[in-house]
């Protein structure tokens, strides 16, 4: 073989350190999870050798009747998971995914109604630094300065005004539950097109954990490696109507060849979903999500909405400390072994690289196998370096016993 036979130390050493740093520490990230090993067979599989342009028995070059049973099988197997018409697995990630909806069902400047980023949505879902902010028209809507839901009243109100060609729901950082219905009428009562990301929740959709957007939505887009613990990449669910317009879009409009390796992963990923352990699986990450938002509200903190429905819990860092910043809060506690992102709260008067808040979720641990009583330690683990950001005995010490608790629930 021309291949090489020494072993290419610089990225596999790197590779083995990620693996301890994934084993030794708490991963808290809301949109990461631990996905299987037959997922990662699949992924590092000859798929990826494979050119494939085109969609199952309409592909550009030979030698794909394997592939396309096996881009069958995703597609069949996520409808059947969804109850959805039809299915577009090849999007390599979320954002493309929305790109391949926006590009399939709207014209370059149309209006469209998004949550706003600072209130949890989503750098596609409008943000002027994004694609979809420049070729589009987004307005944006937001959460309730009372209780932090989303505002439909507000929400209907900009409808009517801007007459939208749709309103995308779905967010990345807002723990409570999305109603689809009341979006729906909304989108009825002003001729707009419903689409619903709902890439932090598909896992949450598949295991019964969230109300499901598919029966109300036009389009329902996700990302597979969030809550639905599958490979990276994206997918769209769409009604019939528009499953020419969106397959079109994505390839050849936006994406060449797809990744069938992912592919591959991807329908391995929404078989386990379909299992009844998968389902258990989902309310366990919420009832984790609530034992740490329980938790850190006894001890005084605020939460963002008062509370979670979901995977995450939304932290605002002012209730702890005025001075204590998302920026310094994740850097301490990523030193203490607890991995998450600073956010923004809503309105927030620091930049979305400062922030005033943290996002913390629980899919990675859930996954693990952890549950209310590991949630509670979590959340005393935490308050520990919060109250301490600077004390290095502290993040030692609590670096300490992140790693024997994660000793006790090993990943890989
Ligand atoms: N980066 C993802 C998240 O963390 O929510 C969204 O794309």
């Amino acid at each position: 073989m021309p291949w090489p036979s020494e072993r290419d130390s610089d990225v596999f050493d790197l590779i083995e350190r990620e693996v301890t740093r994934q084993n030794e520490g708490l991963q808290l990230i809301a949109s990461e999870n631990f996905t299987s090993p037959q997922v990662m067979d699949a992924v590092g599989s000859v798929l990826t050798n494979k050119y494939s342009e085109g969609y199952p028995a309409k592909r550009y070059y030979g030698g794909n009747e394997f592939v396309d049973e096996v881009e069958d099988l995703a597609r069949d197997r996520v409808c059947a998971l969804f109850g959805a018409d039809h299915a577009n697995v090849q999007p390599h990630s979320g954002a493309n995914a929305n790109l391949g909806v926006y590009l399939a069902l709207l014209d370059p400047g149309a209006t469209v109604l998004g949550l706003s980023l600072d209130h949890g949505g989503h750098l596609t879902h409008g943000s002027p630094v994004n694609i979809s902010g420049r070729f589009y028209d987004f307005v944006s809507y937001g959460v309730t300065p009372g209780d932090e839901r989303i505002d439909l009243d507000q929400l209907r109100d900009l409808a009517l005004e801007h007459r939208p060609a749709m309103i995308v729901s779905g967010a990345t950082a807002y723990p409570r539950s999305i109603d689809p219905a009341p979006i729906r009428e909304i989108c009825d009562e002003v001729g707009a097109l419903f689409m619903f990301d709902a890439a932090h929740i598909a896992g949450l959709i598949a295991g019964g954990a969230h109300p499901s957007p598919v029966p109300y939505a036009d389009v329902v887009t996700f990302t597979t490696h969030k809550t639905l613990r599958g490979p990276r990449g994206g997918c769209i669910l769409s009604r019939s109507e528009h499953a020419a317009a969106i397959d079109k879009a994505v390839f050849p409009g936006l994406q060449g060849g797809p990744l069938e390796h992912v592919v591959a992963g991807k329908a391995v990923a929404f078989r386990e979903a379909a299992t009844p352990e998968f389902r258990d699986y989902a309310h366990q990450i919420v009832a984790n999500a609530r034992a740490i938002a329980d938790a850190l509200s006894a001890d005084g903190c605020r939460l963002v909405s008062g509370g979670t429905d979901n995977h995450l819990v939304l932290l605002d860092l002012r209730s702890i400390s005025e001075n204590l910043t998302g920026k310094e809060a994740q850097v301490a506690l990523d030193a203490a072994g607890i991995t998450l992102n600073k956010n923004t709260v809503p309105d927030d008067p620091r930049s979305p690289f400062v922030t005033s808040g943290l996002r913390i979720g629980t899919p990675s641990v859930t996954t693990q196998g952890m549950e209310e009583p590991e949630m509670l330690q979590i959340a005393e683990l935490m308050m520990r370096v919060l109250r301490s950001p600077a004390d290095a005995t502290t993040i030692d010490e609590v670096r300490s016993e992140v790693r024997t608790l994660c000793g006790k629930f090993p990943v890989y």
